[in-house]
């Protein structure tokens, strides 16, 4: 009774102090609110001149995208400058107007819309009145949050003269998340998508979600997983599909499904998912039919076939593009796309891995309808802390490529390792594919200029859930900022990406902001030397991928084991893709091909991707490559605890709560930096034979410790 009693004080006093409890030693800013927090600006001459555009509004347009645009600069104008904007005035220094709404003295803006599309803006200044202007609405919803975030970043609005559109047509979000809500390498909780309480019952997150990926112009979503689930073709399912796309639309976001290709047997009953069969053509249609009666805007198919035991036209003996063209031809009428994923390898293959995705598409360069997208993992394995571009980037000049980046962190730590993978991003969109000579950059394959394709695409694999910070880590949600930005504009730096994304989310201070802007930067780079240095890769261990397991040589197929991989014997390490290898280097263009296959061009970080090598092969610095290898090991643990002690020295400047959950995350980071570089070094010590460097600090723990650990509830398991 006693303890009954006490309990039921200390929740009233709790309660009187803390009204909600969530917040217990964790006040303030929990991160909820993402790039979007829109916290006052002290800075007082900003404030007066930004307050002087924002405190009479003129808004000429009604619709619900408009009013989504009104909600907007209302919470800015309050967050930021404490002042409720009024909106209707005649004397407004901030004007926002769809083409069809200018007026006859605004007309000088319309040269500017010619060219800039549905979702490109215009803001101009003219006689100290800005102007933004578009050819849509979602269009005047871009150029208004491009607006805000000028005033976020403390720039100057005075002479504004900006005109933008994006460079790429669709830019997407691809959620691996199940239908009951187990998202699929998420570690960020559950799926944000609540399918069992869809399509009544709309959550917050919903538009919430809708709000933070209009921001940074995302206009297309893929809620449920490439390892598909044909209940999501049926008719109830497709009803709560329907109430997330009704909640997108006014956002400027169109959704897409991935489909599970053997449907018309699953749901049909037909006896047979043969793309060359009539019945199945027509299922398709009728569900596709189906579809657009619910969604008039539905985007279109996303599909993995043939792939990880998926079901796909190779079942019948028919090619990806008869697949692909089979699904694209019951689109065509409505406008909507495939997006076909090249993630293949075939079990039965013996050829090397990473040339199988390239040996299968190539061929067919041509052959896919108008409306079918290739869509391309970065590199040819598989999203691996560092892998060079996939050389289907340029190989196939009749076919449209889209970009398949991965924002969650398969093999990059989860959600606990701080690594911003806007350098990652930018590594492959800028890397020179020399296809056509210099300048082929694979940023120009994307945004279709290269080849004069105008299907373009981005995807990112989503590292969103249901965590109330969204992605499981504070910066995790700068990899989400990133990736919508640089599908929106792939010239931006990964470097001003990253500084609007700390003063929007976690401080304007200058010196604050640098130390921060500094661990991002390298952060990625840090995690390529503690898992996967000098071009190892797929290291990891089976299933789950969390921490690392080289030794892994058992599995079902060869090229799942780590040590197909990193070849590791007493003579050397690393896999040999020369023409005495397995010839990936033929893949490449002959510039690459050159360079790739001599070990003294091939790019440093690259070294162990295209050559095996002795273990005393001596580098450029006079070392040796194992000596090289503990030396990069030991800089990426090394780096991690610099960004820790860079991060403590912030103690004051971040908010409390904000603070408090990267603390946490870096303390793991380095805690799992070190099991990585201990367990790796160990394992290839036991094969190289040769001695740690005397500056390399010896493991506390012994090889068979580390492969003695388990994790059988590692989150996100496929
Ligand atoms: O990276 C691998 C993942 C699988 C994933 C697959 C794919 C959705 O481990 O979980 O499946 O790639 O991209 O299809």
């Amino acid at each position: 009774m006693k303890s009954v009693c006490f309990v039921f004080l200390l929740l009233s006093i709790l309660t009187v102090s803390h009204p909600a409890f969530a917040t217990l030693g964790f006040e303030g800013e929990d991160g909820y609110r993402l790039w979007l927090k829109y916290g006052p600006i002290t800075n007082t001459s900003a404030n007066k001149v930004y307050k002087s555009y924002l405190q009479h509004i003129k808004l000429r347009s009604q619709s619900k995208t408009a009013a989504i645009v009104q909600q907007e600069l209302r919470l800015a104008a309050t967050g930021l400058l404490n002042i409720q904007p009024n909106f209707g005035s005649i004397n407004s220094k901030l004007v926002i107007a769809p083409k069809a709404q200018l007026i006859a003295n605004e007309l000088w803006l319309l040269p500017y819309l010619n060219d800039i599309g549905d979702e490109g803006f215009v803001i101009k200044d003219k006689e100290g009145v800005i102007f933004i202007s578009a050819n849509s609405d979602i269009g005047l919803l871009y150029g208004t949050f491009h607006f805000i975030r000028l005033l976020q970043n403390m720039q100057p609005i005075e002479n504004l003269s900006i005109v933008q559109k994006p460079k790429v047509k669709l830019r997407m979000l691809n959620h691996w998340d199940d239908l009951n809500r187990h998202a699929e390498r998420g570690y960020a909780g559950q799926s944000i998508f609540d399918w069992h309480k869809l399509p009544d019952y709309k959550e917050q997150r919903y538009y919430d979600y809708a709000r933070a990926n209009a921001s940074i112009g995302i206009n297309g979503v893929v809620p449920i997983n490439v390892n598909s689930d044909s209940l999501i073709l049926t008719p109830k399912y497709l009803k709560k599909v329907k109430a997330l796309a009704d909640i997108f639309r006014p956002y400027g976001i169109k959704i897409y499904l991935s489909l599970k290709f053997s449907s018309p047997q699953q749901l049909g009953g037909l006896a047979t998912s043969d793309p060359l069969n009539k019945e199945v053509q027509q299922w398709w249609q009728q569900k596709t039919n189906q579809i657009y009666s619910l969604i008039p805007d539905f985007g279109g198919y996303l599909v993995k076939a043939n792939s990880e035991g998926q079901p796909g036209p190779g079942d019948y003996g028919r090619t990806h593009a008869q697949g692909a063209n089979m699904l694209a031809k019951t689109l065509q009428g409505f406008g909507g796309v495939v997006l076909w994923r090249a993630f293949v390898y075939n079990q039965n293959s013996n050829t090397e891995r990473s040339l199988q995705a390239y040996n299968e598409f190539v061929p067919l360069d041509g052959k896919f309808a108008q409306n079918v997208s290739i869509q391309v993992k970065n590199g040819p394995i598989d999203f691996q802390p560092r892998e060079p571009f996939s050389p289907l980037f340029g190989a196939t000049p009749e076919t449209s490529l889209a970009m398949e980046f991965q924002i969650t962190q398969e093999y990059l730590g989860f959600s606990t390792h701080l690594a911003y993978l806007g350098t990652m991003y930018k590594e492959t969109l800028m890397a020179d594919t020399h296809v056509l000579g210099k300048g082929s950059t694979v940023s120009k394959v994307i945004d279709g200029s290269l080849h004069n394709n105008s299907l373009t695409a981005m995807a990112g694999v989503a590292n969103i859930g249901s965590d109330r910070n969204w992605t499981g880590h504070i910066f995790g949600q700068a990899n989400w900022y990133v990736f919508g930005r640089l599908a929106w504009d792939h010239e931006l730096t990964a470097e001003d990406i990253a500084k609007e994304w700390i003063a929007m989310t976690l401080t304007t201070k200058g010196s604050a902001s640098a130390k921060i802007l500094s661990m991002m930067m390298h952060s990625r780079e840090y995690v390529v030397d503690y898992m996967t240095p000098l071009g190892l890769h797929h290291l990891m261990d089976t299933g789950h991928h969390f921490g690392p397991g080289p030794w892994v040589n058992n599995l079902g197929r060869d090229d799942w084991n780590p040590t197909y991989y990193h070849r590791a014997d007493a003579k050397g390490i690393g896999l040999n893709r020369t023409s005495s290898g397995t010839n990936g280097v033929s893949q490449y263009a002959r510039y690459w091909q050159k360079r790739f296959s001599d070990p003294s061009t091939t790019p440093q970080e690259l070294l162990l991707w295209f050559h095996h090598l002795d273990w005393d092969y001596l580098m450029p610095n006079g070392i040796t490559l194992w000596q090289a290898l503990a030396h990069h090991y030991d800089k990426g643990v090394a780096g991690v605890a610099q960004m820790q002690a860079t991060w403590s020295s912030l103690q004051g400047e971040i908010e409390p709560n904000q603070f408090k959950q990267v603390a946490m995350s870096l303390s793991i980071q380095l805690k799992e930096a070190k099991w990585w570089r201990d367990a790796c070094m160990l394992y290839f010590q036991s094969i190289s034979k040769r001695p740690f460097p005397e500056s390399f600090e010896p493991p506390k723990q012994n090889l068979e410790y580390f492969r003695s650990l388990q994790h059988p509830y590692a989150p996100g398991q496929g």
